[in-house]
């Protein structure tokens, strides 16, 4: 791969060596590790060819909302040689940030131990999930292993996340396993299909309105969520997904709710050879960026005195 100079610099300008979990908005947290992943590999390089084009970009989602007043503190990666063991470090760091997450798997299995960390984080208050992958990952045990990429969002309600607060959308292939809790659970499923049939505008709305009375929102992305055209760079892509402007429509649309993380996991940029997955997985991460930063300056202009 040619690597050129990058035109800004780390995450558009918005990170800094200073910038500590203490005085920033976010944490970047990457967690090179695809041990766990059933088919091909690769999501382990992510964090870096992520984090390499962050610096292409502008400080602006697409509706050119500013984002410099953001600032980002890149945590750097967690390394995991040993899976149990070492996600530990993950719950750990995820339970005491006392900023907002973004995560950059690996595997979806890297998400285990987020959600254990934001469950801790928010004990005893509502935390809401938004899962959007074509898998539902419930399966209870997987090739052999309940930390497979396929369990995640099982061990996730084994944790305490409150099926009725978590809304899987982009759905479309399913283990038999996995089967009772789609159909007969308290899960809000939302198909591919749903999405095709009723348009994601309708879908984000309901979304919404399930989510409305959380106390914080961690949305886990599965970055085959996306139809295999936008995101041919992951481990198994699924055929009739969505388009990255509706996954883009759903993110924004979740303007307003507490969002309290977001992981983007599954991206294997040798996959693609034109990197389209690695900045489809970067924008979701600016347009996620950029709710916070409308919220921000909502909340910044609710306070500024009023004028001379
Ligand atoms: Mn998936």
């Amino acid at each position: 791969m040619t690597d050129l100079t990058p035109t800004h610099g780390l995450w558009a300008d918005l990170s800094h060596p200073n910038f500590t979990p203490g005085n920033a908005d976010f944490s970047v947290l990457g967690v090179p590790y695809d041990a766990a992943a059933s088919a091909r590999t690769g999501a382990a390089q992510a964090p870096e060819r992520i984090r390499f084009w962050s610096g292409h970009l502008t400080p602006f989602s697409e509706d050119r909302t500013r984002l410099s007043s953001i600032r980002i503190a890149d945590l750097g990666n967690i390394e995991i040689t040993h899976q149990a063991r070492d996600f530990e470090l993950v719950r750990q760091k995820i339970a005491t940030l006392p900023n907002t997450p973004i995560v950059l798997g690996g595997d979806h299995s890297i998400t285990i131990p987020v959600f254990q960390g934001q469950v801790e984080k928010f004990k005893g208050q509502r935390l809401g999930v938004l899962w959007v992958d074509a898998h539902p990952d419930l399966c209870d045990v997987f090739t052999g292993s309940k930390l497979s990429h396929a369990c995640v969002l099982r061990r996730g309600l084994e944790f305490g996340i409150n099926p009725e607060e978590v809304c899987l959308v982009g759905l479309r292939s399913w283990e038999e396993q996995e089967i009772d809790l789609i159909e007969n659970g308290d899960l809000n499923v939302y198909t591919a299909a749903d999405i095709a049939e009723r348009g994601m505008k309708s879908i984000a709305q309901s979304v919404r309105s399930k989510l409305s009375d959380c106390d914080a929102i961690h949305i886990s992305l599965d970055i085959d969520c996306l139809d295999p055209a936008y995101a041919p760079g992951t481990g198994i892509p699924e055929a009739g997904g969505l388009t990255s402007r509706e996954v883009i429509t759903l993110i924004k649309a979740m303007q307003g709710l507490p969002l309290a993380g977001l992981d983007v996991v599954e991206v294997a940029p040798a996959l693609d050879p034109s990197e389209a997955t690695v900045f489809a997985a970067l924008r979701i991460v600016m347009e996620f960026i950029a709710v916070i930063a409308r919220e921000n300056r909502t909340r910044n202009a609710d306070f500024s005195p009023p004028a001379p």
